[in-house]
């Protein structure tokens, strides 16, 4: 194994544009992460634009790949990645490659964003709601809900910061030790909440992150996020606001960026989503200049 680590990140891939995978493997490579990626689709573009065509694999498809894998003894991973996930039988599956990895590397970390939706609309199938409460949210290592998905996933409306805590609180209790609520929306402004549960049953460090808003929408900016999250606590494991300092500070660069590009074209940012400027952006993913610094409670 090498010395930062072997990334197995099941997400989507795009032909066009950057999400899922796109948005993951690139960032995890610059910070010296080994990543093989198995893609849980392969679209033209997301599923934003007004048509996509392409493949979606299924649950036994992905378990022939890990098969493939175990069979060469190369199942050895110090981290597992998943992001939007579609179907019932899928989410099962990842359920057994948790498993079969950690039989394989026992510290294996799961970090998982839990992908249900946004701004109280799930984009997927309900019946996955129970399956990540029950089963996927109980082996995870670190979790990446947004604001909807941390109510989802805790039953707590979330309308304050300390509501956003206790979101935390309730998510460590059922598993994961490293939780961030990558935005909670607090009267038109963004704020991150990361929460760590160093001793289980003790109460957590948490701190904040306050974010300002761009006015554009982005797509693939959630796994961009939770991949630099991965990457910068796997550096810090005991600095989970240090980690999210640097991953904000990358992100909101790459936005920044994006905005500029398009503006320089004339494009207007509040008609459509924009495709983030991830590649232009490679200087400020290996070395980001620390601009949002975490307030810790
Ligand atoms: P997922 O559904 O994948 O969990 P998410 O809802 O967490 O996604 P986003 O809403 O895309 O993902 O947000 C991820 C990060 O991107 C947040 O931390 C947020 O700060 C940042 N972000 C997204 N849009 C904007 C914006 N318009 N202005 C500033 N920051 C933004
Ligand atoms: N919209 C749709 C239709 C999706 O399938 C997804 C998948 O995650 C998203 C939005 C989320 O995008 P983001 O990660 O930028 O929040
Ligand atoms: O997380 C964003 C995402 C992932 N995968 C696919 C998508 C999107 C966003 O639109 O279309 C296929």
């Amino acid at each position: 194994p090498s010395e930062t680590g072997r990334v197995l990140s099941i997400q989507s891939h795009t032909v066009q544009g950057y999400v899922g995978n796109k948005s993951a493997v690139f960032p995890l490579q610059l910070l010296g992460y080994d990543v093989d990626p198995i893609n849980s689709v392969q679209f033209s573009n997301h599923t934003g634009y007004p048509t996509f065509k392409g493949q979606v694999l299924n649950g036994d498809q992905l378990w022939d790949l890990i098969e493939g894998l175990e069979a060469n003894n190369l199942l050895y991973y110090t981290h597992l990645l998943t992001g939007y996930i579609g179907s019932v039988s899928f989410l099962n599956t990842i359920l057994k490659v948790v498993d079969k990895l950690r039989s394989i590397n026992p510290r294996l970390t799961y970090v998982c964003d839990p992908v249900l939706g946004d701004e109280g609309k799930l984009y997927v199938p309900q019946e996955l709601v129970s399956v990540y409460r029950e089963k996927v949210v109980p082996v995870a290592s670190m979790l990446t809900p947004n604001q909807f998905e941390a109510e989802m996933l805790t039953g707590l409306r979330i309308a304050s910061e300390q509501d956003g805590r206790e979101a935390c609180n309730i998510l460590h209790a059922a598993g994961p030790p490293k939780v961030v609520i990558t935005s909670i929306n607090i009267d038109g402004s963004l704020l991150l909440i990361g929460s760590h549960q160093k001793v289980k049953g003790q109460p957590p460090a948490q701190f904040r992150i306050s974010i300002p808003k761009i006015p554009a929408y982005f797509t693939g900016t959630g796994d961009l996020m939770t991949a630099l999250l991965l990457g910068w606590s796997n550096k810090y494991p005991d600095n989970l606001d240090k980690a999210a300092e640097l991953s904000v500070s990358s992100l909101q660069a790459v936005l920044v960026r994006t905005v500029n590009d398009y503006t320089t074209v004339g494009h207007d940012c509040k008609s459509s989503s924009l495709e983030i400027r991830l590649i232009q952006s490679l200087d400020d993913i290996r070395n980001p200049e620390i601009k949002y610094t975490a307030e810790v409670y």
